[in-house]
């Protein structure tokens, strides 16, 4: 079976493809949508995003297209960034940089990782949708090496003390939101 993944960030593929493996998944190859993509992302919530990305993917390349729309949620900041956590500054460490500024004030610095995906048929028409989450706090200052965004400033819940940057690949996939939404998605293609 040939799935498009819709998206531009190279660092979701590999996780999707160590996260699909580990789950056992073999008769699935992820492609890339390729030049021409480039979706409007003007939806309101995680979930109209990952819809409209599956379905510019799917029309463009005329494949079931999977897509993930994702970002982090500070409680303090009423879920910012959210669904703006791409463009929340202009580097990664711009981005990071803000946000430990923005939580200084608070003493609340709980968080969340979201990831809402979608699996659409070659036509755009929904077959699956659901989302992961993975809770936390911001760290005080960024630690680890491993992952992505603002995964060097995410303390994740359970892990002692531990940032998601500091965790290993294999382990990051386990607890990701990311993980939690793609397997939900595997279960569902799995069965079919
Ligand atoms: P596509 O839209 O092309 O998929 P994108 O990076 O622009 O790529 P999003 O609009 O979904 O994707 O924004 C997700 C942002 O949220 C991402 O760029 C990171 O800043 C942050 N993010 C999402 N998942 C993350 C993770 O696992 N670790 C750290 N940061 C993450």
């Amino acid at each position: 079976m040939k799935i498009v993944f819709a998206t531009s960030n190279p660092h979701k593929l590999k996780e999707l493809k160590e996260i699909a493996s580990s789950f056992g998944v073999t008769d699935i190859e992820f492609v890339l949508p390729g030049e021409g993509f480039d979706p409007v992302e003007d939806g309101k919530t995680f979930e109209e995003n990952s819809l409209i990305k599956a379905r510019e993917a799917a029309k463009l390349t005329g494949l079931m297209a999977l897509a993930d729309d994702s970002g982090l949620c500070v409680e303090a900041l009423n879920g910012e960034p959210g669904i703006y956590s791409a463009r929340y500054a202009s580097t990664p460490q711009e981005r990071i940089d803000k946000l430990l500024d923005a939580v200084k004030p608070f003493d609340n610095r709980k968080a969340k990782f979201v990831c809402a995906m979608t699996l659409v048929d070659k036509d755009g028409k929904i077959l699956f949708a659901d989302r992961g989450e993975c809770f936390g706090s911001i760290a005080f200052s960024q630690a680890g090496t491993h992952g992505f965004g603002y995964d060097p400033i995410f303390l994740v819940d359970g892990e002692d003390g531990l940032t998601m940057a500091e965790l290993d690949d294999e382990k990051k996939n386990e607890i990701s939101h990311r993980g939690r939404a793609l397997r939900k998605v595997l279960s569902y293609l799995l069965k079919k």
